[in-house]
């Protein structure tokens, strides 16, 4: 069916005065402020207004450049490069270098833990983290969640346990994470996926309850708060990833974080071969530790960060708003007395939607919008997972439900407001059943 008629309430993009604060896109080498990746060029926004408008039926695209999910945010250029040529100038490029020390620091001080050892990226510091907690056997995990989560136990011949989320959260549903308990169960890893926190207070429950070792993959959830604490000191310990499309990132980079000694002390070894001084190895080991660079270039971005949260609020509220307006599309809430960082804009397509949620997407990026599914299909529905438990989809009905119908729109500090009244005309058009 093609749509007629003008879409109406979603303010259409055509690069006018939109009465919200420009963002220049200039590039500030000179280290005038936060630096913007690449701004998208009002001009080439088009109006739509019936489906013949539409890239996927023909019409030029709505941006001339993709529009990316994960698109970088980068702090000041000035100080960057300036710790850049200092980390030259001193000749330490890695191993545990002053500049990685100083982020440990740092980032130890901003989420008031005892410890963070800052790792080479995220999924080395999710194995290190749970070879130093001796997890073995069985480890219960969502599904829901990127591919590492899972592979990070698998990689060590620990056996992945899916648990089904509550589709309201899409954090694990703590009675999904009881049933699936077994005698070979030693541990639990929740996901505060999103940067929406795991049901934290539950999990410790059932943990306690059955002796299990709890951990959280925070790879989404830097600067985001539960009941006004920074995740970060939840469970035995926690684990951000710092890669390049998170909200907060050091190129490559991630780190555990936790209030246990013993537990940092023994981190610390296994990421370097498990040396203790020269010519001394006292511990099985890997090479997970972060470069200097890395380090700079994630003291930098801290600097940057608040810049980073304003940016994406201010992009998550655009996107709310002119959502709201499309029947059978919503966008999921972020609690506002929390921290947030409002890194995900992560849309629900509801059943009666007249599109399907792959067709959407392929609209979106005909229009050069490179929206993501994330996470589907679910871990369960990945190799080796697929072929080891083909059936794992029958208790996992709400991470088959989920995956299926969400969305995960470009945010960050190269999108302006128009674009994103841009995307979400496409939407409204989409939701007149025009493809
Ligand atoms: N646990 C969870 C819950 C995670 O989400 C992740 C990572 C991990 C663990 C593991 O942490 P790391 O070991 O990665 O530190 C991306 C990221 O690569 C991955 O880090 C992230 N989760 C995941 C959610 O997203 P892909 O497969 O979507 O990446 P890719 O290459 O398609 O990039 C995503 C978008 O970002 C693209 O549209 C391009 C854009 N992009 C990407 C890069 C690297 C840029 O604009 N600039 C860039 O530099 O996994």
């Amino acid at each position: 069916m093609k749509a007629k008629g003008v879409v109406r309430g979603l303010g259409a993009a055509g690069g006018a005065n939109d009465g919200l604060p420009k963002r220049t896109g200039a590039r500030n080498s000179e280290g005038a402020s936060m630096k913007l990746v690449r701004d998208v060029d009002a001009t080439s926004y088009k109006v739509i207004r019936s489906a013949a408008d539409l890239a996927i039926n023909g019409a030029p695209p709505m941006f001339a450049e993709p529009i990316h999910v994960g698109r970088p945010n980068i702090g000041n250029h000035k100080r960057f490069l300036q710790r850049a040529s200092d980390i030259l100038d001193s000749g330490w490029l890695s191993n545990n270098g002053p500049i990685a020390q100083e982020f440990e620091q740092r980032i130890a001080a901003f989420l008031g833990v005892r410890h963070c050892v800052a790792m080479c990226n995220g999924t080395i510091a999710l194995e290190i983290a749970t070879r130093a907690l001796e997890l073995k056997g069985e480890v219960i995990v969502p599904s829901y969640t990127f591919i590492a989560t899972a592979h990070a136990l698998q990689w060590q011949e620990i056996t992945p346990i899916f648990a089904d989320i509550d589709p309201a959260t899409h954090n694990l549903d703590p009675a999904a994470v009881w049933r699936m308990i077994t005698p070979r169960t030693t541990g639990i890893v929740g996901v505060h996926l999103w940067g929406r926190a795991s049901p934290v207070k539950e999990l410790e429950a059932i943990a306690s309850e059955h002796n299990l070792r709890l951990m959280f993959d925070a790879s989404h959830g830097f600067g985001c708060s539960l009941d006004g604490k920074l995740l970060g000191g939840f469970g035995e310990c926690e684990v951000f990833s710092f890669h390049a499309t998170k909200f907060f990132n050091t190129f490559e980079g991630g780190a555990v974080v936790t209030n246990n000694d013993t537990l940092a002390e023994k981190m610390r070894l296994m990421r370097n071969f498990g040396f203790s001084g020269y010519d001394n190895v006292i511990y099985p080991g890997t090479n997970g530790k972060m470069a200097e660079i890395a380090a700079a270039m994630g003291l930098t971005n801290l600097e940057d960060m608040d810049d980073f949260v304003a940016t994406n609020r201010h992009n998550y509220q655009c996107y709310r708003d002119a959502i709201a307006v499309v029947p059978g599309l919503s966008v999921l809430q972020y609690d506002e007395s929390e921290r947030n960082n409002y890194q995900y804009v992560v849309v629900e397509v509801a059943p009666y939607f007249p599109v399907t949620r792959d067709r959407i997407v392929e609209a979106l990026h005909a229009e050069n919008v490179l929206a993501r599914k994330y996470f589907w299909p679910g871990c369960h529905n990945m190799e080796p997972y697929r072929s080891y438990y083909p059936h794992a989809g029958l208790v996992l009905p709400n991470t088959n439900r989920v995956a299926e119908r969400v969305v995960v729109l470009p945010t960050g500090s190269a999108l302006r407001a128009d674009a994103i009244r841009g995307i979400a005309s496409i939407l409204g058009v989409l939701a007149l059943g025009a493809v």
